[in-house]
């Protein structure tokens, strides 16, 4: 199920459902033409359809078939705008048309602004604590604001009014979005429910007060019905920063409701899970097993080596720097896995625009290098590096036979790489070794081996008792980790959403039904 069935409260939350995301479920772009001469337009070129890789547009993407909803997102595909009706429409999926997809055209300037500016270069970074890696420019802010806009203005259309109690429900996702509910608020009104899904965590009240716009960004914030953040640590900070900044707003602790200006907003944890049965079903099947057996052989790791993984973006708040010190420090102070323990890096280049994650892949190619020539040998190779995108059956199949998965971030709002592990391991012989500073923590914490990134000799000693430890602990633990993660996958995850916006509307129409009672009795 996912939150598609009506229900006594009135329509399912997913009618007519506008999602807003940056990034676009499908995206058109024109196929690669080896004849062409550079800069000749004259022949036609084939147009392809990039769809939804993982993670949450492909988990989204049957709920909209199913509500022939609407998805906003930024159009960036070079194909976007040919096959797109003038006002940036697209009927998708292409095969068989369900759901509208309307795309925002974004200038290179607002990107460059917008995107790699407000969101990446000031928001990424202090949401993650790190404010020394904020570099604010004015310009970032206005066209932060611009472009908030121009999405609010694209959902708002979006949204069928028929007058009915429940117009329709608009869900933005995540940080690139932090003025937009205020905005779409004030065109859309109070019949529309607006929730909103922070991805990446809230930061402390000292840290978020060094952002200039930290009290528009709250206004813009507490404009959303329903606020859902991973964990309660981020729904703690953000209300904290609230009672700090907001004048008048009035917060119900327990409850996590928040009223200011006369609205209310519902701020809960919905810790996000992944696809487990579609996990399961890849990281079994044969093709994972090809992909695995091909792997070894092609990066010589021996068919008794033992072997840790970690899949990140190349970001700096996924400590991959610090992993590979505490693989060094291991290597240096057991010298038994010499030529007998292989990490497997799969680390694919993201947001290389900005320069501090550039400085980022220099430190961790330099790093790896180290270690590889410190350790390395004729025939072993301590650290593997991988840097292409893999396909979902591949990926799983890695995860699958990897004896143990190394996910250190310093600080992380979910991490889902460590839930799809988790799930890739169909015969529960594998080990998760997690960071305390990741969202998942609060989940599997309790059957993870938990590190601090920094504390190199006890991460290095973690990865030593994950290794060591008897396969009956192992199994026992992991058997217990796949069933916290399966018993709240992707699908519950969205379930539980929808449902809240389906009990917050039905409040509200008590509450109105309430207050008319009253007004006919006095
Ligand atoms: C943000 C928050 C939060 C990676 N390489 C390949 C590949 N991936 C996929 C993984 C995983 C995803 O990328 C990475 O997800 P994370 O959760 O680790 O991290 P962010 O990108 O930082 O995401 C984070 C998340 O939002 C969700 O709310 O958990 O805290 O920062 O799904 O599998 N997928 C494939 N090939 C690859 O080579 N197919």
């Amino acid at each position: 199920m996912t939150g598609n069935q009506p229900s006594d409260d009135g329509p399912a939350p997913t009618e007519g459902l506008v999602v807003v995301s940056n990034r676009e479920p499908y995206s058109h772009t024109y196929e690669a033409d080896a004849d062409a001469e550079e800069g000749d337009d004259s022949t036609e070129r084939e147009i392809q359809v990039q769809r939804p890789v993982g993670g949450l547009t492909a988990g989204l993407d049957p709920v909209m078939q199913a509500a022939s909803g609407t998805w906003v997102a930024w159009g960036d595909g070079d194909a976007d705008r040919e096959v797109a009706d003038e006002r940036g429409r697209v009927r998708v999926p292409p095969e068989d048309p369900a759901y509208t997809l309307q795309r925002v055209w974004l200038s290179d300037e607002e990107v460059e602004d917008y995107y790699y500016g407000y969101s990446n270069q000031v928001l990424w970074p202090l949401c993650h604590g790190d404010v020394g890696n904020i570099t604010y420019e004015p310009r970032f802010w206005q066209r932060y604001e611009e472009v908030n806009r121009r999405f609010a203005d694209a959902a708002s259309d979006c949204v069928e009014r028929d007058d009915s109690e429940d117009d329709g429900l608009i869900w933005f996702q995540d940080y690139h979005f932090g003025l937009a509910p205020a905005i779409a608020r004030s065109q859309v009104g109070d019949e529309t429910t607006i929730a909103q899904f922070w991805h990446i965590p809230w930061p402390s009240l000292e840290s978020f007060e060094v952002c200039p716009q930290h009290h528009q960004l709250l206004e813009g914030l507490l404009a959303n019905d329903l606020l859902g953040f991973h964990v309660d640590p981020h729904c703690a900070h953000f209300l904290e920063c609230v009672d700090a900044c907001i004048e008048g707003a009035a917060i119900d602790w327990d409850e996590g409701r928040v009223i200011h200006d006369g609205h209310e907003t519902l701020v809960r944890s919905f810790p996000m899970g992944v696809d487990t049965d579609r996990i399961e079903r890849l990281a079994g099947s044969e093709g994972a097993d090809d992909f695995w057996a091909d792997f070894r052989e092609s990066r010589a790791i021996a068919p008794d080596a033992t072997v840790a993984v970690g899949v990140d973006r190349l970001d700096y708040t996924k400590g991959i720097p610090e992993r590979v010190r505490a693989v060094e420090h291991l290597l240096e102070t057991r010298p038994e896995y010499r030529g007998e323990f292989v990490y497997v890096q799969k680390a694919s280049e993201s947001r290389s625009q900005i320069p501090a994650y550039r400085e980022l892949q220099r430190e961790v190619s330099e790093t790896v290098e180290r270690v590889n020539d410190r350790f390395g040998t004729d025939d072993w190779q301590p650290i593997v590096g991988v840097t292409e995108m893999l396909p979902a059956e591949s990926l799983y199949g890695l995860y699958r036979h990897a004896d143990l998965a190394l996910v250190s971030p310093v600080r992380d709002g979910m991490n889902l790489v460590a839930k799809e592990y988790v799930a890739a391991q169909v015969a529960n012989d594998g080990a998760l070794v997690l960071s305390e500073f990741a969202g998942a923590v609060e989940d599997l914490g309790n059957y993870a081996y938990t590190i601090n990134p920094y504390a190199t000799e006890e991460f290095a000693d973690t990865i030593h008792e994950a290794v060591t430890d008897s396969p009956t602990d192992r199994k026992r633990r992991m058997r217990q980790l796949r069933q916290l993660v399966a018993a709240y996958d992707l699908d519950a995850w969205m379930d539980d959403i929808f449902g809240t916006v389906t009990d917050l509307r039905s409040d509200r129409r008590g509450a109105e039904t309430d207050a008319a009672g009253r007004t006919e009795q006095s």
